[in-house]
């Protein structure tokens, strides 16, 4: 069984998992019922509201992950996350880290990693789930939360305990066989694949998920290929 710490408050989930990581502890998980400082990629924010969606972080220490492949964590984590949800509502997957419903953001992906020579030492997978907010702030438009698509009133630690039953075997499936069979759990589940998307102003469709994760896309009437990292897409028609 995988140890959960669970704080009242904290800056933030990935900086305490990254803590527990430095300082040489084994796999866990942490959870906040409030973060104040939640953050997003390149230094943006991440809004977590006392109790009112699930802010955890997973320090994972994979064996046998080299470098190149811990962005894989983040798609064994959405998919997990999707069939957690899955007797709620239709959550789906949108390249690179986010997990929607209703064509609104209901969840934001945060991965980080140390390494030692080649190999992966830790990945620091942080998620945050919005489940019972009401409201969002006008400058969130694209959020959306459990609460507002559907109705449910899953509390967040209930969440955790049917996301770890989905995510311990798939993780085990990924570190054992690669991220082949998980793209294959995640591409029906794709509210990517088949759009028209707009990447670091150019427009294009995407087609497929690259077996290292990287989308596969037709733009500008050729077939590329573009790694997760730091990049934006965003449908023409909308956020997805
Ligand atoms: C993400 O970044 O989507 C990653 C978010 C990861 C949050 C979790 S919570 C637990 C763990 N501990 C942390 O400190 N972080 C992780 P990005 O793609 O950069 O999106 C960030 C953008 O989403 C912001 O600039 C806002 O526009 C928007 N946003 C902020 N809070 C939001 C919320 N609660 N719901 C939906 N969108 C939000």
């Amino acid at each position: 069984m995988r140890q959960i710490f669970t704080l009242d408050s904290v800056d933030s989930t990935n900086a305490q998992a990254k803590r527990y990581a430095l300082a040489g502890m084994g796999e866990c998980m942490v959870i906040a019922r409030e973060q104040t400082a939640g953050r997003g990629r390149l230094s943006r924010g991440w809004a977590s509201a006392r109790d009112e969606g699930l802010w955890a972080s997973l320090l994972l220490r994979p064996r046998q992950v080299r470098a190149q492949q811990a962005g894989g964590a983040v798609f064994v984590a959405a998919l997990s996350l999707c069939e957690a949800l899955a007797p709620f509502g239709k959550a789906r997957i949108k390249w690179p880290n986010d997990v929607v419903m209703g064509g609104k953001k209901l969840c934001g992906m945060l991965a980080e990693a140390g390494f030692h020579g080649q190999m992966c030492d830790w990945i620091v997978l942080g998620f945050g789930v919005n489940l019972l907010q009401a409201e969002f702030d006008k400058a969130l438009p694209h959020a959306t939360s459990l609460l507002l698509q559907t109705g449910a009133r899953l509390a967040p630690e209930k969440l955790a305990a049917l996301f770890l039953e989905r995510f311990e075997p798939w993780y085990e499936r990924w570190q054992q066989d690669g991220l082949a069979p998980v793209l294959e759990g995640v591409r029906p589940l794709s509210a990517t694949l088949g759009q028209s998307v707009r990447i670091e102003g150019r427009e294009g469709v995407a087609l497929d998920l690259r077996e290292d994760g990287a989308l596969v896309w037709q733009v500008d009437g050729k077939t590329e290929a573009v790694l997760a990292g730091d990049v934006s897409v965003r449908g023409l028609d909308g956020y997805v």
